[in-house]
């Protein structure tokens, strides 16, 4: 076997925590320093001329405090500045061993340690976590082989088919140069401006106006390598293969309305929900699969596996599920870990390759490079959270920050003077070597024909999506066009989406009040100077598939209200068995519920008893939870139906299809809000996802409300039941 044996007693994770060990925490008592350890006697008053004088350039106290504020700030990544990480690890179910040698593919008994880091591509490090936006999914495996890193993103295709149109894209995305406006946010002219010149983007167009872009949980999306890559085992035979997380919960999210409304309530929405479900012990769980194809079927599909534009259906080379990923220990500190976390998809372990995929192919190149002006030394993988847990031994020396102390005379290979150490790896001792592709050809600036077909996969995500989604994906298209100020460039966007979809062309012109023009010829201007444009032909649609069942969030996991967040609102008077039951029967599902009531403090029940409540209705909102119940309680209905923001609160969870329920007296309060006019007789049977119990039952009521919770959104109730909100 090439591949070092992994030895099962051998605790990974706990290797690498000694790595990772924080400082401990100040005790009592113990005294201020300067960073020499001089202790300070006075760190609030600087070293004047006298009490009203100036200060002293000989304060080397302040000198050195200020000196360190001034540059605690690194650069921001350029994509991906504004991210949430965490810990846990991965297992594998069973030996990989036929396709793959990679060591932590191996042995199910072994937990390898990882790092994930999750973020929105275009904002700063400050911005909203609800923009519309593909989310990264990196993750670092720290194995006995050296670091993998996986550097995906939530969304399975990207914007371009070559790397060398990355930074056009991100300018292009990014905040316009001029004004720095808008944040974190596509809509606006130069975005769409470069799509509606790169036909090529339309299938990424699709998932990124989707609501994948809005998701209502880091832990309820899914993860893609996005490029193919290669699997090779002992015997170095390839097999191509495409990467998949798979969340447990399921792939959820939110409504559009309810994202802005987030970017104002909590800008932190997604990283403090990840990071209050870790340290409430819900720990977030995907599954690793993969799609595995034959090096023999490379050319056999309509698609062409090296464009990153393509992905393969499901339904023609299904997901394999091939182990799990725990997330299970917030960081310690956010910049020592989160923020200094540098990912590479380079960073490869045996029995892993790259294809040539051409976006993949420039990345190899940016990510130690933008570690360098990031970190700013080639040291960066001293830092704790960035290091190997099998040692590290070569030759590289010296440099900014070198925390390392080396010993001995030789920094150098070959040597005799320290043994020839260190020395090479053979394959059989896990030596990296890549895999043998054969490749014969011409020096060509120019893209392959396979690669030519912009607009079949578009339209099989478009045709795979639930009706429900398909007018978000509409009203998403409305929206970002509708901020664009230049008409031609809309003209050319609504144009492009004619090929993807005579329906979604002409309902997203409607929204614009325009005609849908034709599309501008030709598509293919930017195919290479070395390129025939006489070969560049639009492409029928040819995927064979009208539609894929696993595109469409519709079809996921609904059997499950765990970590969901439930509204109870309440005010003095509330009945106590109603609260009770009805909290009691949610949480034992892993519900969380937060009382919320018109003040902070407590509130009394109907038998006396004080009740804490969680927020007032001034730091609480409907769109950070996921349902809202209504007990029942004469006086504290009438002293909700009395507060303006109660009844918002549920016209709000109305208007975003979430589940409501009210027993006994709480059913009033319903009443009086826009919910009030959709009950017929006072009675919820015709509206999905609102449940009522007029004679107060709420053993039964919460379980028709925890049924209705899973399946987390009505969105039927969304066009014919709008209400303002
Ligand atoms: Fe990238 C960061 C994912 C194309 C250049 N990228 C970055 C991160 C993710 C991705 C998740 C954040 C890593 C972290 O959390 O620290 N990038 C992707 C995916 C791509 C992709 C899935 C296409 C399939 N990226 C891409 C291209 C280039 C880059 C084509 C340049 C040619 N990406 C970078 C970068 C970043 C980065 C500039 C910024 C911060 C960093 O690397 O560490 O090098």
């Amino acid at each position: 076997m090439a591949k070092k044996t992994t030895d099962p007693n051998v605790n990974l994770e706990d290797k690498k925590l000694q790595d990772l060990a924080p400082d401990k925490e100040i005790s009592a008592g113990e005294l201020m320093t300067t960073d020499q350890g001089l202790k300070i006697n006075d760190d609030t008053n600087s070293l004047k001329a006298g009490e009203r004088g100036a200060t002293l350039l000989e304060d080397f106290i302040l000198r050195e405090k200020i000196t360190h504020f001034d540059h605690e700030r690194i650069p921001e990544r350029i994509v991906h500045a504004r991210g949430s990480g965490a810990h846990g690890y991965f297992q594998v179910y069973e030996s990989m061993a036929k396709y793959t040698k990679a060591g932590f593919l191996q042995n199910p008994a072994v937990k390898t340690p990882v790092f994930v880091r999750f973020s929105t591509v275009a904002g700063f490090r400050g911005s909203t976590d609800m923009a519309r936006d593909v989310r990264g999914f990196s993750v670092k495996f720290y194995t006995e082989e050296g670091n993998y890193d996986f550097v995906g993103n939530n969304i399975p295709v990207f914007f371009i088919q070559d790397a060398i149109k990355f930074p056009d894209l991100i300018h292009a995305a990014k905040p316009e140069p001029h004004n720095e406006i808008p944040q974190a946010a596509t809509a606006h002219d130069t975005f769409w401006d470069f799509i509606s010149l790169t036909p090529e983007s339309m299938h990424m167009i699709m998932w990124a106006m989707s609501d994948r872009a809005i998701p209502r949980s880091l832990r309820m999306m899914e993860g893609f390598g996005v490029h193919t890559f290669r699997f090779i085992n002992a015997e170095g035979k390839s097999h191509f293969v495409k990467f998949h997380w798979k969340p447990l919960l399921g792939v959820h999210s939110v409504a559009w309305d309810e994202a802005q409304k987030l970017s104002g309530k909590d800008a932190d929405f997604h990283r403090r929900d990840l990071y209050d479900a870790i340290e409430a012990g819900a720990f977030p769980e995907w599954e690793f699969g993969v799609q595995i194809i034959p090096q023999e079927d490379e050319l056999k599909y309509p698609f062409d596996l090296l464009d990153p534009t393509k992905l393969i259906p499901e339904e023609i080379v299904p997901v394999q599920r091939i182990g799990k990923m725990v997330l299970n220990r917030n960081v310690d500190n956010f910049f020592a870990e989160t923020e200094q976390v540098a990912f590479h998809p380079g960073h490869l372990v045996p029995g892993i390759d790259f294809s040539n995929d051409p976006l993949l192919q420039g990345r190899l190149f940016s990510y130690t490079d933008t570690q360098l002006s990031r970190l700013g030394s080639p040291n960066f993988h001293e830092i704790p959270i960035n290091r190997s847990i099998n040692p590290v031994h070569n030759n590289q020396r010296d440099g900014h920050m070198r925390q390392q102390i080396n010993v001995g005379r030789s920094s150098y290979h070959p040597n005799t003077i320290a043994g020839g150490s260190p020395a090479q790896a053979t394959k059989a001792e896990g030596g990296f070597s890549s895999y043998e592709e054969r490749i014969d050809a011409n020096k060509i600036r120019a893209r392959s024909k396979s690669f030519m077909d912009f607009f079949s996969q578009a339209t099989l995500f478009f045709n795979s999506q639930s009706e429900p989604e398909q007018n978000h994906l509409i009203d998403a298209l409305r929206f970002e066009l509708g901020k664009v100020e230049t008409v031609a460039i809309r003209e050319r966007v609504v144009g492009l989406l004619s090929k993807v979809s005579d329906l979604l062309a002409k309902r997203v012109a409607e929204g614009l009040g325009m005609e849908v023009p034709k599309p501008q010829e030709p598509l293919n201007h930017n195919f290479g100077a070395d390129a025939n444009p006489a070969d560049y032909q639009d492409q029928p649609n040819k995927q064979g598939i009208e539609k894929s069942a696993a595109l469409s969030m519709a079809n996921t996991v609904k059997d499950t209200i765990k970590t969901r967040q439930i509204a109870i609102l309440a005010a003095d008077g509330v009945d106590a068995t109603s609260l009770k039951t009805v909290k009691t029967a949610l949480e034992a599902e892993g519900a969380q519920t937060k009382l919320i009531a018109p003040r902070g403090g407590f509130i009394k029940d109907n038998k006396g008893g004080a009740i804490k409540v969680d927020m007032s209705f001034l730091t609480a909102a409907s769109v950070v939870f996921d349902a809202v119940y209504v007990p029942a309680g004469a006086e504290s209905v009438t002293a909700l139906t009395d507060e303006p923001d109660a009844i918002h609160f549920i016209n709000e969870t109305y208007r975003h299809c979430k589940a409501i329920a009210a027993d006994g007296e709480g059913v009033a309060l319903l009443k009086q809000s826009y919910v009030g006019a959709k009950l017929k007789n006072g009675k919820s049977d015709a509206i999905a996802g609102v449940i009522t119990s007029e004679t107060s039952k709420p053993d039964v009521l919460a379980k028709d409300f925890i049924h209705a919770i899973a399946q987390h959104r009505f969105w039927e109730r969304e066009k014919k039941d709008k209400v303002p909100a």
